[in-house]
């Protein structure tokens, strides 16, 4: 399915049952044409469509969220109606009892995008620049790595792709991701030489989800990224799409989802799974978003049962761009310095860029990685959980308050930000010292060995494991050679 190619912006009244109260107006486009619902029953579906039918043209389901009675509908609109006319007939099933709730699908995008900022890549940016970055002396890494390398975590890039032959991520990126952008099984991170946004950028987000990748793997090097694209080459989905991603890697048996992205929409799609993620113990990291404000709020960073991180430069000052709030989580580097067009690479935010590249980028998309790539360290010291005292609906909370505890104090260096930057500065190196050594890749029962007992486990399990296991080394979905093999080389 293609996304639409043109988008209205609209100042329109959210079409949410009352409980909710939006806290500021979104400026994210709509989809026009285009209306989310939740219909419990598919005879509760057929009523709803009846009643947009008897105001709207060619009603129809375009999409499903996978096994959530959540979808996509499509209705045409005659040369007086508005997108927006449809909140009449959403409101009027509300009150029926019909739907729970139904909304307008609202474009997100990716922080970076919405302000027109750019990776800005040169020569004199390369590995050891990348490998070397502030953020990673500031957090701690190369000491964390002594107890963690996140070994058996699995991260959902929620993002433009990955360009999974860029040498700087090394083997880390599964092979069984997805796309929800053109219907095809690509997961690179490619442009398509169009400017569907109309913006005067062609392709200006191509390179994020390799850049934000990078990140998460400089941090956890052992943990798998499942790359789950969703934002197109602009940086832009539809929330249905966005939903829809997390839903996928639900199902896909990740333990944490990297959303370096938001709208500040609050739609109830995203908040549905969101809430189901963090339910089934699946940690998600929103970025708090680059305005500057916190009015109107990102989702899901600003969702309470997601984590949104914002960024901070290479002395824990908030950075000028980043949006803050009580709503915020934690907060992590993402500011590079530039002067007069250069970059000063000792403050600088480096990651990889296709075609083999490296860059530098300023946004909370980065700081979101690092948070995560830091949750999945200490992730990875918990192959146990969910236990009766860390439950699944329990480890992102635990994540974060062990993230939120162990970090840095952020009042001292933004007196006029307290309590706005989320509970601190993330520090991979204090989050692990509090946990256990962490098992390595391949010792599957978590036992300080790899040996006959992993590979008996292995094999006990050989074969398709679509919702996650921890014999799936390499995050492909089934347990098979290329995980024996991986196996033993930690023997
Ligand atoms: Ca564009
Ligand atoms: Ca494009
Ligand atoms: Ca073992
Ligand atoms: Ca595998």
């Amino acid at each position: 399915m293609s996304l639409a190619t043109t988008y209205i912006s609209s100042l329109s009244t959210v079409l949410l049952a009352a409980a909710n109260v939006y806290a500021g107006i979104p400026t994210d486009p709509i989809v026009p044409g285009q209306v989310i619902v939740r219909a419990n029953t598919p005879k509760l579906l057929a009523r709803a469509m009846g009643a947009l039918s008897t105001q709207f043209a060619d009603v129809a389901v375009m999409d499903q969220i996978e096994g959530r009675p959540i979808y996509l509908l499509s209705y045409g609109l005659t040369p007086t109606q508005t997108p927006t006319d449809v909140d009449g007939v959403i409101t009027e099933l509300i009150t029926a009892g019909t739907i729970p709730w139904g909304e307008l699908n609202y474009a997100g995008q990716t922080g970076e995008g919405k302000t027109d900022s750019l990776w800005l890549s040169g020569v004199a940016i390369g590995s050891n620049a990348f490998e070397s970055q502030y953020a990673i002396p500031l957090l701690g890494v190369p000491l964390a790595h002594e107890r963690s390398r996140g070994a058996g975590v699995v991260i959902a890039v929620i993002d433009t792709g990955i360009d999974a032959s860029h040498p700087a991520l090394g083997g880390s990126v599964s092979t069984q991701g997805v796309s929800f952008v053109d219907g095809t099984s690509n997961t690179n991170d490619d442009g398509d030489g169009a400017d569907t946004d109309g913006d005067g950028l062609v392709d200006e987000q191509v390179g994020h989800g390799t850049f934000v990748a990078g990140i998460i793997h400089l941090v956890a090097p052992d943990a798998m990224l499942v790359p789950v694209r969703v934002l197109d080459s602009e940086g832009i989905a539809g929330n249905f799409q966005i939903a829809r991603a997390l839903a996928w890697s639900i199902d896909r048996g990740v333990h944490i989802a990297n959303m370096s992205l938001g709208e500040d929409y609050r739609s109830q799609a995203l908040e549905d799974i969101v809430a189901e993620a963090d339910a089934k113990g699946v940690a998600v990291f929103g970025a708090a978003g680059n305005a500057n404000t916190d009015d109107p709020r990102e989702f899901p960073a600003c969702d309470g049962s997601a984590v949104g991180v914002a960024a901070l430069d290479w002395d824990d000052v908030k950075a000028p761009f980043s949006n803050f709030g009580k709503r915020i989580g934690l907060s992590a580097p993402g500011h590079t310095l530039i002067l007069e067009g250069i970059p000063d690479l000792s403050k600088s935010i480096i990651g990889p860029v296709p075609g083999g590249r490296f860059a530098v980028w300023s946004g909370t998309s980065f700081s979101t990685a690092f948070a995560s790539a830091s949750a999945a360290l200490v992730r990875a010291q918990h192959p146990e959980w969910p236990t009766q005292r860390v439950g699944a609906g329990r480890i992102r909370l635990t994540l974060q308050t062990i993230l939120g505890d162990t970090g840095a104090p952020l009042t001292a260096s933004n007196p006029s930000y307290g309590g706005l930057l989320g509970r601190a500065r993330v520090s991979a190196a204090n989050a692990v010292a509090i946990g256990p050594i962490a098992p390595a890749r391949g010792d599957i029962n978590a036992d300080g060995t790899v040996d006959a007992a992993d590979l008996s486990f292995m094999l006990e399990v050989w074969g398709p494991t679509p919702g996650g296991s921890r014999a799936d080394l390499d995050a492909s979905g089934d347990v098979g050679a290329s995980d024996l093999s991986l196996l033993l080389y930690g023997w």
